[in-house]
């Protein structure tokens, strides 16, 4: 009986599916109204990417219990998650050399309990981070103490969380929105609300803090994890640094095979003016590294930039631009799929964004969640990757 409600529901998937796709291949007669279906009812999204990539979500303290992650939207579709905000350094290290690991533990715990790997987000930052830290960047200890500092933490936290984390957003959001100058060594952000390790450090703690990640858990993949990369100046820096840091590396450690930075998370924040061929541009400076890729925080608001900051009101042809914009992206991630390792997505329903105001996800709904045309257009993206 069960299976045959799960044979029919996949039915009535594909039908939608097919409603979508005839509809975006220009018909001018009029659509069908799309079919609304209970994400609990479709195939999971990690077995339908699993040849290409895994399929990932955040999560927050709600969505677990001690045994596992409670929370059957998550268990259903995905298979890799991202603390929203739990693992930050406000969260773990709120005073200096008194760590609070509890709630991340519990999270880590229950998503490895349920079969789900686990990324560490996120060690170095410049948001989102305790008042010795802070500190660091305007306070009056030596750079070589500084250091040392920083060290220690990174040593700690790692070591804590070893063999449990598959990935660490070591450096998170290094570089700033604009006014950025061609050398990433002295590009970073600075000042009131600027990365207070570049700040005492200079650019040398990149290398240093990626290294003492790499030697408290050599398993853990570590990546650099940034948004805007559709930015050409901006994934120039990037690109740069990455470069930089992984040869001295290689200088130091000339028997070492692996890189030390691994890879690039790009957040992707999107709205509906961001081009998926600027982002193809990114993809293929950054295979170049040969580095994987994460697209590590994927949501797409259904305006323009200036649109949602001004909270100019929603418009249809704005929500139809966005679902059109993720079947794009995902041709796109299917393309490269032998470099991208992983697709998250910031969130699961439109209601508990970041961002919500301008419904960025491809689901919607509290209690019970229901497609958008987003999903659909992302599984048509999948079907015609599939038929090529
Ligand atoms: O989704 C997170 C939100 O709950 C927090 O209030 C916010 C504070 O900075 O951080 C959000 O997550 C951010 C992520 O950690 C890093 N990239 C940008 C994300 C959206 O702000």
């Amino acid at each position: 009986m069960k299976k045959n409600i799960l044979k029919l529901t996949g039915l009535l998937s594909v039908i939608a599916v097919l409603f979508v796709v005839g509809g975006s291949a220009g018909a001018q007669n009029a659509q069908p109204a799309q079919s609304r279906v209970d994400m609990m009812t479709l195939p999971a999204m990690k077995d339908q990417f699993s040849q290409y990539f895994m399929i990932g979500n955040i999560f927050n303290p709600s969505d677990i219990n001690a045994s596992g992650v409670t929370n059957a939207r998550l268990t259903r579709h995905f298979n890799v998650l991202t603390a929203e905000n739990d693992m930050k350094p406000d969260k773990i290290a709120p005073t200096r050399n008194s760590f609070n690991f509890g709630t991340a533990d519990r999270m880590v715990n229950a998503a490895l309990a349920s079969n789900i790997k686990v990324v560490g987000h996120t060690l170095l930052w410049h948001s989102q981070i305790p008042g010795w830290h802070r500190s660091i960047g305007t306070n009056n200890v030596t750079p070589e103490a500084a250091l040392q500092t920083m060290k220690d933490y990174i040593t700690n936290v790692v070591t804590h969380f070893k063999g449990r984390i598959y990935c660490w957003d070591v450096l998170n959001e290094a570089f700033p929105d604009g006014g950025l100058g061609s050398d990433w060594r002295t590009s970073m952000r600075s000042g009131a609300e600027g990365n207070p390790w570049f700040m005492k450090i200079g650019a040398n703690f990149v290398y240093e803090g990626f290294l003492a990640a790499r030697l408290a858990d050599p398993d853990a993949i570590l990546y650099y994890n940034d948004y805007n990369l559709d930015q050409s100046a901006k994934a120039r820096l990037v690109h740069d640094m990455v470069r930089d840091v992984n040869a001295q590396y290689r200088r130091a450690f000339p028997n070492e095979r692996r890189l030390l930075i691994e890879g690039i998370g790009m957040q992707s924040h999107h709205n509906t003016n961001v081009s998926p061929s600027n982002i193809r541009a990114t993809l293929n400076l950054f295979r170049t590294l040969g580095v994987k890729i994460s697209i590590s925080e994927l949501d797409v608001l259904s305006q323009t930039w200036s649109q949602y900051s001004s909270r100019a009101a929603l418009t249809e042809a704005g929500s139809a631009r966005a679902a059109q914009l993720y079947g794009e992206y995902f041709t796109l991630f299917l393309e490269n799929s032998d470099i991208i390792e992983r697709v998250t997505f910031w969130g699961v329903y439109d209601e508990q964004s970041w961002r919500a105001r301008a419904n960025p996800l491809i689901f919607e709904g509290r209690t019970t969640s229901y497609t958008k045309p987003a999903y659909f257009s992302i599984m048509a993206a999948l079907d015609a990757h599939r038929r090529r």
